[in-house]
């Protein structure tokens, strides 16, 4: 199958440290953002070997000049959009075009960069305009752009041909690792048959998920800022980081706002430290009475033709620290009230989508979620943006979910991961929400490399970011753990009277009692339950509880709560529901249509275990935070 032996050649080609900065395309008087997503055209290309467009260089001409195309939404997964199951569980190269104008100006301006992003595509994706490569990149969840300015100078001008093939397959190197495998009995399978094989539990959704943009910068261009934060008394320090790219000898000025416009300081040069007396720090939801205040922060940069770049950064002022016991946030503990997510919806699959951001906020602040794990791989920077502004606290995940075969814990496996931490921690770096990187998701963490490979990858994310703890989740005994020893902060899974004692809800507490003494006994590190539940198919009821009803759902958290209620006065720091709301799996036994542990349904209606968490988070908040004013009439629950 031709798609793993390149994507083993473009894996092995990229493993080296990253070199330019990745910041959000914002718009200033130096930059313009042009969204060339909505409708594209579209064809899967269902050669045996999946090369045929390669073969036939698809790319050269329009794509309906190939053969035949269908209409396909940007941003989207496209497994869901057409009656054809063939595309719904399509595996290999799927090509997408669109034809966008370009303003004359950026093309006759030689001081402006065009830069095409692409917020994400799953998996491997190449770009061309107008019929030349520009780029290509290995791993979904992450953005990727190239520079066209040169390319659509030489080719044909505002007209842009812009054709992206993107490949879903998955290998042991890959993040999430994968295996294709082909079936050779012939009484069974027809000639050729394979199947693509994953360790986890979500729904493989492919194609482009999130916005493609057309941006330009001036030639000389800030490339990338980097903003760590503290604060001393009443002082808050914000030291920055700017790099500037096409100028060796820009000046570059900062200057800090606060929220009514107030400038409160200023420097020059590209590093330096702010000092913002009477500071308003970054506070998370419900534990304050004024949470989230962002400061924004302007830096121009000025190259020696006169021409200025601006580009403008919110900024947070907060700490993180990590003690035997405790999570601390501007020296105050933190206790983590919230949900594990997933980038999931009906018909859209993966695809970024406004309405269900913003309602997926209301909920979690609705229910009272101070904090959410980006289960099990990056989010969109957007959701990130959301909840820098409101005050939701985020556990960053990198897609590192179902490594459990001995091979991917190999060399090539481990530079891509340690790239993929670069990338996400360079997309990531300066939000405030975000107080705590997820290396991986319930790795083979017992099997012998894991030892090193976890030493590696954490040591690496920290000396990334020495300013966050990092950790990853597991689901291992805690006396075989061999990561364990290397994080800052133990993040444990567990789903007893679930997939352990199914239907023995009384055991929940001893079991989930020994769990946390045995992890603290031998590790003194704080503990999150970083994910536990029970699938409720909703409107199925019975009393006493049975599995799959609402009420066992009910029954299950309650019997956990009662030992986070003990253990928070211990090293809990936090419990995090699996899972926020029914998400879509692959096809298996022990799934109905989807994973049904959400609170919510998938269309984001409460079943009975959703009010429950309310009432217990707002009680929480109650007990240990601030509340706003306008949410006392909540707190009498
Ligand atoms: C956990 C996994 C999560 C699954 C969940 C489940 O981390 O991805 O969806 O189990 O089975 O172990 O519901």
């Amino acid at each position: 199958y031709s798609a793993e032996r390149l994507l083993l050649a473009a894996l092995c080609s990229v493993c080296q440290a990253l070199q330019d900065g990745m910041l959000f395309p914002t718009e200033s008087p130096s930059r313009e953002v042009k969204d060339v997503s909505g409708l594209w055209i579209f064809r899967a290309d269902e050669s045996p070997e999946r090369s045929r467009g390669f073969e036939q260089q698809w790319y050269k001409s329009p794509l309906a000049e190939t053969g035949p195309v269908i209409d396909m939404p940007v941003p989207s997964s496209y497994n869901d959009i057409t009656q054809d199951a063939q595309i719904r569980d399509f595996i290999g190269w799927v090509w997408y075009e669109k034809d966008v104008w370009v303003p004359a100006r950026w093309i006759q301006d030689r001081g402006t960069r065009i830069v095409l992003r692409v917020g994400s595509a799953h998996y491997y994706s190449v770009l061309w305009v107008n019929g030349v490569k520009v780029t290509e990149h290995v791993g979904g969840h992450l953005p990727f752009e190239a520079d066209i300015s040169g390319v659509l100078r030489q080719t044909s001008g505002n007209q842009c041909r812009i054709t992206i093939a993107v490949n879903n397959t998955l290998t042991l190197e890959t993040l999430p690792p994968g295996t294709i495998q082909y079936m050779t009995d012939r009484s069974r399978y027809p000639a050729g048959y394979f199947v693509q094989n994953t360790n986890f539990d979500f729904f493989n959704y492919a194609g482009i998920h999130r916005p493609v943009l057309l941006y330009t910068t001036p030639k000389a261009h800030i490339d990338d800022i980097t903003v760590e934060t503290t604060f001393s008394d009443n002082i808050g320090l914000v030291s920055f980081n700017v790099s500037v790219l096409g100028s060796s000898k820009a000046a570059v000025k900062v200057t800090l706002s606060a929220q009514d416009g107030r400038c409160v300081a200023s420097a020059d040069g590209s590093r330096g430290v702010l000092k913002v007396t009477d500071v308003n720090l970054w506070w998370p939801y419900l534990m304050h009475e004024n949470p989230a205040y962002l400061y924004s922060m302007e830096v121009q940069a000025t190259a020696e033709d006169g021409q200025t770049d601006v580009y403008t950064l919110p900024v947070g002022i907060r700490t993180v620290k990590v003690t035997s016991t405790q999570f601390l946030i501007n020296n105050k503990p933190f206790y983590f009230h919230g949900v594990n997510k997933h980038e999931d919806a009906d018909i859209r699959g993966k695809g970024f989508d406004w309405p269900l951001v913003v309602k997926d906020f209301n909920l979690m602040k609705w229910m009272g979620a101070n904090s959410f794990r980006t289960s099990h791989y990056p989010y969109a920077e957007e959701i990130l943006q959301m909840a820098d502004r409101h005050g939701i606290v985020i556990i960053d995940e990198c897609p590192g979910v179902g490594i459990k075969d001995i091979r991917s814990f190999g060399n090539v496996s481990l530079a891509h991961h340690l790239t993929v931490m670069e990338e996400l921690v360079r997309r990531d770096k300066n939000h405030p929400s975000v107080v705590m990187w997820s290396v991986a998701n319930e790795p083979a963490s017992e099997m012998p490399p894991a030892g090193f490979y976890f030493k590696e990858l954490v040591s690496h994310t920290r000396s990334l970011d020495s300013s966050r703890p990092v950790t990853y989740i597991t689901a291992s005994n805690y006396a075989r753990d061999l990561g364990a020893p290397y994080v800052d902060v133990i993040c444990v899974n567990s789903y007893f009277s679930w997939y352990q004692d199914p239907g023995h809800t009384e055991l929940i507490g001893l079991q989930l009692n020994t769990q946390f003494d045995n992890w603290y006994g031998k590790y003194q590190k704080p503990i999150i339950q970083s994910e536990y539940g029970a699938d409720a198919v909703p409107g199925l009821h019975s009393d006493p509880p049975m599995m799959f009803t609402e009420e066992y759902q009910k029954t299950v958290l309650q019997n956990y709560h009662n030992v986070f209620d003990q253990k928070r006065k211990e090293f809990v720091i936090g419990e995090l529901i699996w899972n926020f709301a029914d998400f879509m799996t692959s096809q298996s036994i022990i799934r109905v249509v989807g994973n049904k542990k959400g609170i919510f349904t998938r269309q984001r209606q409460p079943k009975a275990g959703a009010f429950l968490l309310r009432e217990r988070y707002w009680r929480i908040a109650n007990e240990t935070g601030v509340l706003p004013t306008w949410a006392s009439c909540i707190t009498v629950i």
